[in-house]
C-alpha cells in the first residue's frame, strides 16, 4: 500500500505543480488546523452529570445503535479510538454535562475541578479543549426558556451556570496554553405565535451582558453566540435568532457561531463567513449536515462542505475561524460517525488548499469568467485523493477505508461488551 500511495502522490504532486499548486505547502498548512471535535457524538448528548434526563431544547438524537459510552472513561477511550483514525492533532469540544466527577453537583455549582480528568487527558495528547454551557435537558429549562425567561429565578440559575462555564473555559485555556472557545446556545422560544417578540430578546441581551461582565484574558478564552431559526417545539419563535446573535456579537466584541443547520433550508453558511468576519474578529463554525431540517447528520464531503472550506481558505479567513463540528447520529457506530465526519472536514480543507487561488482570483478580477468556470470544473478531477492518502500515511493514520477495520475490531472487543 505505502509504495502505491507514494507513487500516486508523486504523480499528483507533478500535476498540481503544473497549475502552480504546491502540495507540500498545502499539507503543511493543513497540519496546523485543529478541528474542534464534538464530544456529544459519543453518547447521544447525554453527558454524565444527570441520569435519566431526556434530551430537550428542540434537538433530537435518533437511533439506538448499541455500545454508547456511559462514563467519562468510556467516552475518552472511544475518542482515542476515533482520533487514531483522524490525521492531525485536534481539540475536543465539551459540554458542561460531561463533567467528570462523583460529586452531586448542579449546573450552577460547576467548577474547574470537575473537569480535571478532561484537562489531563487533553494535555497528554497535546490537544486543546472547547466548552459549552448546557442550557437544555434540565428541569430549569422545562418552560422552553432559560436565560431569557420572564421568571427571575430561572434567569438567574442560567446566568450563574453561564458565568461558571466561562471560568471553567478560562481554566482550560490556561492549563493547556491554548484558547478555549465557549459557545453559548439557548433553545429559548415559543411553539406558537407570540405576542411579544421584543421582551424575551431584551431579557436575553441583558442576561448575556451580565454573563459577559467578568473579563478574561483573551489569550485563553473566547466567547461565541450561536443563532438558530427554529427548534422542535419552538417552531414559531426563537429568541436567539440570526439577527439577534450577529448584532450581539458585533456590538460586544465576541464571536458568532454559525451552525450549518440553523438557517432556512436553502440558506448556506459558506456564504455567511465572509460577511460575518467583516464585523467580528473571530468566528466559530458548527459544521453539520441538515437533511430537511436541523437533523445533525454526519458531515459528508458534499458541495456545501467544500464551499465552507473554500471560503475559509481562499480569503485567509481560516486564521480567524474556529472550525467545530456538530453532529450526532445514534443509528450507526458512533466512533465511525466521528471518524467519517472529521476526516471529511479535513479532506474538504485539503481540497481547498489545493486550489490555484491567486490565479483564479486574477481571472475573476480581469473579467475572465470563462476561464474561471473552466478551471473550477477541471479542478474537480485533479488527483486530490492521492494527496489525501499521502497525508494520512504521513500522519500515521489508516489510508482510505482501512480505518473501518480498526473501528470494527474495537466494536467487537470493547463496545459489544457494554
Ligand atoms: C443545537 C445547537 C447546539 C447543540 C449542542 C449540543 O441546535 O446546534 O450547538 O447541538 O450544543
Ligand atoms: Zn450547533
Amino acid at each position: 500500500m505505502n509504495e502505491s500511495v507514494h507513487k500516486s502522490y508523486n504523480l499528483a504532486r507533478e500535476a498540481y505543480a503544473g497549475i502552480g499548486v504546491d502540495t507540500e505547502a498545502a499539507m503543511d498548512a493543513l497540519k496546523r488546523i485543529r478541528i474542534s471535535v464534538n464530544c456529544w457524538q459519543g453518547d447521544d448528548v447525554n453527558g454524565f452529570l444527570f441520569q435519566d434526563i431526556a434530551l430537550s431544547g428542540g434537538i433530537q438524537t435518533t437511533g439506538n445503535y448499541p455500545g454508547k459510552a456511559s462514563s467519562a472513561e468510556q467516552l475518552r477511550a472511544d475518542l482515542d479510538m476515533a482520533l487514531s483514525c483522524i490525521p492531525g492533532t485536534h481539540k475536543l469540544n465539551l459540554h458542561s454535562i460531561y463533567a467528570d466527577t462523583d460529586e452531586k453537583v448542579d449546573l450552577d455549582e460547576l467548577e474547574p475541578r470537575h473537569f480535571s480528568g478532561w484537562v489531563d487527558w487533553a494535555k497528554e495528547r497535546g490537544m486543546g479543549l472547547d466548552f459549552n454551557p448546557t442550557c437544555f435537558s434540565h428541569p430549569m429549562a422545562d418552560s422552553g426558556f432559560t436565560i431569557s425567561s420572564a421568571e427571575q429565578k430561572v434567569r438567574e440559575f442560567w446566568i450563574e451556570h453561564c458565568k461558571r462555564c466561562r471560568r471553567i473555559a478560562d481554566s482550560f485555556g490556561r492549563a493547556l496554553g491554548e484558547k478555549c472557545v465557549t459557545n453559548f446556545w439557548f433553545p429559548d422560544g415559543y411553539k406558537d405565535i407570540p405576542v411579544d417578540r421584543e421582551g424575551p430578546r431584551r431579557r436575553m441581551m441583558e442576561a448575556l451582558d451580565e454573563v459577559f461582565s467578568e473579563k478574561f484574558d483573551p489569550r485563553y478564552s473566547l466567547d461565541a453566540i450561536e443563532s438558530k431559526v427554529f427548534g422542535i417545539g419552538a417552531e414559531s419563535y426563537t429568541v436567539g435568532s440570526g439577527e439577534f446573535s450577529l448584532g450581539y456579537a458585533a456590538t460586544r466584541g465576541i464571536a458568532c457561531c454559525l451552525d450549518a443547520g440553523h438557517f432556512h433550508p436553502t440558506e448556506v453558511i459558506s456564504d455567511k463567513i465572509s460577511s460575518v468576519l467583516l464585523y467580528t474578529k473571530e468566528l466559530l463554525l458548527h459544521v453539520s449536515r441538515p437533511v430537511r431540517w436541523d437533523s445533525d447528520h454526519v458531515v459528508i464531503l458534499d458541495d456545501e462542505l467544500n464551499a465552507i472550506a473554500q471560503n475559509l481558505v481562499r480569503g485567509g479567513l481560516i486564521d480567524r475561524t474556529h472550525v467545530g463540528l456538530d453532529f450526532f447520529d445514534a443509528s450507526i457506530n458512533r466512533i465511525a460517525a466521528w471518524v467519517i465526519g472529521t476526516r471529511n472536514m479535513i479532506k474538504a480543507l485539503l481540497r481547498a488548499y489545493l486550489e490555484p487561488t491567486a490565479a483564479l482570483k486574477e481571472m475573476e478580477l480581469s473579467g475572465d469568467y470563462t476561464g474561471r468556470l473552466a478551471m473550477l470544473e477541471e479542478l474537480k478531477c485533479y488527483p486530490f485523493a492521492a494527496v489525501w492518502d499521502e497525508y494520512c500515511e504521513r500522519q500515521g493514520v489508516p489510508v482510505r477505508e482501512r480505518w473501518l477495520e480498526d473501528v470494527r475490531r474495537y466494536e467487537r472487543d470493547v463496545l459489544s461488551a457494554r
